[in-house]
Order: structure tokens, then sequence, then C-alpha cells
């Protein structure tokens, strides 16, 4: 950075850190795309806790018969230590629809492998997903009441038992316990309650400690903290972001996992009106720091959603705060100290441009000319197929031919619009490709004959290897953008799909309204 350009300095410390997660909000994973030569949907829910059960459903578009299993590989452990893998059963009265479930025993990152065989051969596709306790199941009061009467049982009937058999059991039949044999019971049964209450206390805190552990790893604890402010430097503003982990010593260099070949996905969106969007790819500048140049987006409050994936656990993120952005500077003309990146985007658009929720001709006018079309759909519902489906046509009138664009035909956010949903979508689905090529590279280096511990992972992410696992029609030459998605809650929801043609990157916006599954 130059120093000598640095005009002024502004400085905006930000509230403290929001929670964060993968898919902020939106934990279930979708894929859509090749496993080997069969092309299948894959949707996998995630439980609320750990250990919990992921239900999975793969729809594959091949002739029957197929047989389609499951296997969940863990971050933690060598991919030999993982069990004989599920085979999803058919639905019943469906030709091609299997469905199974897996438990996830621990906490940390996943990789559900789903292998599909059948006459074409044998396919298979990791798809990484977050093992996390989202909440902690409460004890209904009914199920305390019989566990503490089966305690108090075996507490009472332990202790008569112990003191029966010291005061009866050396006597003859149908002799009378005399004064000696009462006061051993006496000693006996007074030991033993010592035992127990000390085997009670050593109990509760053994409980107390485990749940103390539990309860680190929900929310908050194991995410990365995002805290960020603005400067400018002549012309630009520029934002300095700093990751954290609450686990992670100021002084420790943070290692990501490129996705799309950048480090971090930063996503900008002005709070409120949310009537402008920016999609960084902010440059490392220190261990935890990282610094990318602001478009012309207008001045004020901005929510910052920051997807990552840690080299270490494979785990992915999205992490969030808000950050306050001056004016554009308008020192014209003088240098730029640091270069923006080719495939950042932004867009800022009156609110009166996005169409309605429930509008029935739901088109996007963009500013350059041409259109976006969102698709027909049936109404919008939580968990279920949303059906997203949108056509982009040119200025001219013709549908427009699409380029793929950080290996993408096309990147989409998606938010509540109270800030509590966050899911980062493309055409194969909304998992992380980082993580994706963690666990890729984690089996080719166990293949080789590598230790299973992550601690002795290849630093290089071998991403040669992710080229043919992405979207059959990942290669251009369409019109139509579909994205995999299931919404998770109810609510009114803002989407944005953004897509590349003519060499541009271009931001179409939406707006939503899912129904509750009884509205
Ligand atoms: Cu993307």
């Amino acid at each position: 950075m130059n120093r000598r350009v640095r005009a002024c300095v502004f400085a905006f410390v930000l509230v403290f850190p929001l929670l964060a997660h993968a898919h902020l909000g939106s934990p279930d994973v979708f894929f859509d795309g090749l496993v080997g030569p069969y092309p299948a949907r894959i949707t996998i829910r995630m439980p609320m806790v750990v250990p919990g059960r992921a239900e999975i459903s793969v729809q594959v578009d091949a002739a029957p018969p197929v047989e389609v299993s499951f296997l969940p590989l863990y971050s933690h452990t060598a991919v030999t230590n993982a069990p004989p893998p599920d085979v999803g059963r058919l639905i019943r009265g469906e030709t091609n629809l299997y469905s199974g479930e897996l438990w996830l025993m621990s906490s940390g990152a996943y990789s559900i492998e789903v292998k599909i065989h059948g006459a074409k051969g044998e396919g298979s596709v990791e798809i990484p997903v977050n093992s996390l306790a989202i909440r902690q199941l409460p004890l209904p009061p009914y199920l305390a009441k019989i566990l503490l009467a089966l305690g108090a049982l075996l507490v009472f009937g332990g202790l008569a038992i112990v003191v029966a058999a010291a005061r009866d059991s050396e006597l003859a039949p149908g002799v009378s316990p005399g004064k000696a044999e009462r006061r051993k019971a006496w000693v006996a049964g007074a030991i033993t309650a010592l035992v127990i209450v000390f085997v009670l206390v050593g109990g509760e805190r053994w409980w107390n400690s485990e749940e103390t552990v539990f309860r680190k790893g929900l929310l908050g604890a194991a995410w990365p903290d995002l805290e960020a402010k603005v400067r400018v430097d002549g012309s630009q503003r520029i934002l300095d972001l700093t990751l954290g982990r609450k686990d992670i010593e100021p002084d420790q260099s943070v290692s990501l996992i490129p996705d799309h070949g950048k480090l971090i996905h930063f996503f900008l969106i002005r709070e409120g009106t949310l009537d402008a969007f920016g999609h960084l790819h902010p440059v490392r500048k220190g261990g935890k720091t990282f610094e990318v140049a602001l478009p012309p987006l207008p001045e004020g409050r901005y929510e910052m959603l920051c997807d990552l994936t840690f080299q270490k656990s494979g785990m992915s993120f999205t992490a969030t705060n808000s950050v306050e952005l001056p004016p554009v500077p308008t020192g014209a003309g003088q240098t730029n100290s640091l270069e923006p990146d080719p495939d950042d985007s932004w867009a800022s658009y009156p609110a009166s441009s996005v169409p309605a929720a429930g509008d029935t001709n739901l088109v996007y006018q963009l500013p350059a000319g041409g259109r976006v079309v969102w698709k027909a759909h049936a109404p919008l519902r939580v968990r279920q197929d949303a059906g997203l489906q949108f056509e982009v046509w040119d200025a001219a009138g013709n549908p427009a031919e699409l380029e793929p664009y950080m290996g993408m035909m096309s990147h989409a956010a998606v938010l509540r619009k109270d800030g509590m949903v966050f899911a980062h979508l493309h055409p194969s689905g909304n998992y992380s490709m980082a993580a994706q090529g963690y666990f890729q590279a984690k089996m080719a280096h166990e293949a080789a004959g590598g230790a299973g511990s992550d601690d002795s992972m290849p630093a290089g992410m071998d991403h040669s290897k992710m080229g043919h696992m992405m979207h059959h029609a990942s290669t251009g030459g369409t019109s139509v953008i579909s994205l995999p998605y299931e919404f998770p809650t109810a609510g009114d929801y803002r989407i944005w799909v953004q897509f590349k043609t003519g060499g541009q990157v271009l931001t179409a916006v939406f707006d939503a309204t899912v129904m509750g599954p009884g509205d």
C-alpha cells in the first residue's frame, strides 16, 4: 500500500460481531450435477444436534435399477476407518427417488459420499457438510420425573440389598438378627450411602463438564469473528478486514482454502433498503487481515457476509458483521494503491426496479439493457424445492449467451430481509467447493499412504479435480440459470442472481415471500 497517497483515514469500528454460520440459518445442503455418469439431485437435511441423523435423498436421472449408497467421512479420522456405507431405499411409488439416514456422531466437517451404481457403471460424489449442534434439546419434564423415580428406586433398592445382605447373609434360616448383625448392617449401609453420594456428585460434575463443552461448541464459540474499518486512500475507499476465531491466538495466521480461486467471498448489502450489493474478494495483508478496494457503492451502513473455509478443519463458515461506508471520495485522477479483483462485482439500483414478490411478471430490467425473467414457479414454501430458474435476455430481445465466471454459470445470494438467513448458491448446489476440495485432497493424500490426521494435510489443494465435479451445464451456451435450493424458513427474502454475459458480470435482483407449511 502506498502510504504517501494516504490522505486521510476514516475508521469505523464495529458493533460486536454477530454470530455466524455456514449458510447462515440455512444448514441443509443441496447438490445438482453429475455423479459419475448419472445426473442426480441430492438433498441433505442436517440434524440440529450432535450426534444427530442427517436425512439424505437422491433423485437419479437413470434407468432403474440403480443402487444408491451413502457414507459419512469425518475430517479427523482416516477414510479407511469409515463405517460400511448405508444403502438408500427406493421411496415407495417412485422409480428414481432414494432416501436414507446417516448418523453424524461428532462435531466438525464431514463429507457425505454418495455412490450410484447402475448399468452405466459407478459414480461417486463428495458433498461436504458441517456437523454442528445448533441447539440443545430440552429434557421434557415428564422424562425428568420418570428418570428421577427410576434413579431413586436404584439408590434405595441398592441400599436395601446391601443392608439386608450385611444383616442376614450369615444367619441360619429362621434366626432373627441380633445386636451384632444390626450394627454390621448399619455400617454397611453407611459405607454404601457414602459411595452412592460420591458417585452421584462425581456423575453430576462429569455431566456438567460435558454440558459446558457442548455449549461451547454450540453457537459462537468456534465461529470466526469479523471486524472491518474503511479508510480513504486518494480516490479509493479501502476496507480492512480482520478475521478471528475465539480459539485462534492473536498472532496466529488464519489458513483458508480457496473457493473458486478466492480465499474469501465477501458480500456487502446496504442495510434496511437492500438497494446496493457487492460481491468482492479481499486479498490477504497479514495473518488475519485482508483488504479490498471498494467499488462505487453508495455510502451507508452495510451488512457484511464473509464466506470462508478453514484449512485445518475443512469447516466452512459465513462470518457476519456490519460496516459504515463513507461517501465515495472525489479524489479523481489520483493513482490507485490497490487494484480491484477483476471478478469483483456490484450493483446499486432503485428500490422500484426490484419486481415485488408475488408479481405475475417477475422481470428485472438490467440497467444497461436486457432483462432477467424469473421463470414461473409454484408458490414458494418452506423446505420445498424452490425451483429457482432465471432466464437472461439481451438488449435486442434474444436469449443471452451466459459465460462461466469463477468456474460457475451463476453465483447467487439469498438473504432473509431480517438478515437471519443467508446462502450463497450455485447451479451445482450450495455446498462449499473449498470444503469439497479439502476432502478430495484428504482422500488422495491417504490413498497415497499419508496418515489420516488433518495436521498432515498437504497445504495445496488440488483444484484441478474440482472441474469434473461441476455441473454439466457449466460450459456456457445457455441462457437459463437453475439453482437448487429450499428456503429454510418462512419470510421475506431478497435474491441476487449474478451471471456473466458479453464479458461483464451483471446482477439481477428479486424479492420473494416464502410461506410456512401451514399458510
Ligand atoms: Cu459463488
